[in-house]
């Protein structure tokens, strides 16, 4: 069996640095992205894994534990722990203004969504700063989780001025492809990214533990005319997402 090659003793030794624990954490996240172990496959017992690699079984159970609250392993009761079937990674690229819908559908994979919310409202002060809006100008919002198979990738609450999308109960799967045929698709982007730890409420519709690590992004994006049409807040797991940015010398003067 895989599992018996990947706990061989002295395979830990590879994982060099940091607690033990940590180490056994990483060696197992390891495993798994180089396919030694595959989704559903059983993990041996921790007295098991403790014996061949020679660690505390609570060195085995604290690594096990927060893999579980990571999503990476899931514990069934009274048979075991296994490698839980992760969404692949996806990528995308950070110089082309694509929608999520295109950027799935480009790697063959299905999406849908659930919506949030959707509706006209009173703009927040956020929303009237990053929007560009005039006091008395609402917004109309749109709040989607956005899966993919049965896995929930992404939320995407997005703010646009509520005279370029009057009516978000009219939106279809794609916002951009609903823009699109009004003659207000953006045509540029400034998007900012960070790390940040998820929420309960977040979290939860994300199916991870609270205060997993995720990517929070925000994205403005622009008309031809300059003007912002929409402001948009994206929760991604961060074990599901890529952002690939392409650097290139720059040779027009250019920094
Ligand atoms: C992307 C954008 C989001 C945009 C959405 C439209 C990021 C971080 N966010 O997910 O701002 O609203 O695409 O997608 O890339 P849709 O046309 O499939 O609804």
């Amino acid at each position: 069996m895989t599992e018996h090659v990947m706990f061989a003793s002295g395979a830990l030794q590879a994982a060099r640095g940091g607690p033990l624990y940590l180490q056994l954490k990483r060696f197992i996240e390891d495993a798994i992205r180089n396919e030694l172990v595959h989704a559903g496959d059983a993990l041996p017992s921790e007295r098991d894994i403790a014996a061949r690699l020679d660690v505390s079984r609570v060195t085995v159970r604290k690594a096990v534990q927060q893999l579980v609250r990571e999503g990476v392993l899931v514990q069934r009761h009274g048979s075991g722990t296994y490698v839980a079937s992760l969404p692949r990674r996806v990528e995308q690229s950070l110089s082309h203004l694509t929608s999520f819908t295109e950027d799935m559908a480009r790697r063959g994979m299905a999406v849908r969504s659930t919506w949030l919310d959707r509706g006209i409202y009173d703009a927040s002060a956020e929303e009237i700063a990053a929007l560009g809006l005039a006091a008395d100008e609402r917004v109309a919002r749109v709040a989607r989780l956005r899966i993919s198979g049965d896995t929930p990738l992404a939320i995407e609450r997005a703010s646009l001025s509520a005279s370029l999308l009057p009516d978000p109960e009219a939106v279809g799967p794609s916002l951009y492809a609903h823009l699109e045929r009004s003659g207000n698709r953006p045509v540029k982007a400034i998007q900012r990214i960070r790390a940040m730890s998820l929420g309960d409420e977040d979290a939860a519709l994300l199916q991870v533990a609270p205060g997993v690590a995720s990517l929070h992004i925000e994205r403005t994006s622009y008309l031809p005319s300059g003007r912002v049409v929409e402001f948009t807040r994206s929760v991604y797991r961060g074990d599901t997402y890529d952002f690939v940015a392409e650097l290139r010398l720059g040779d027009d003067g250019n920094r």
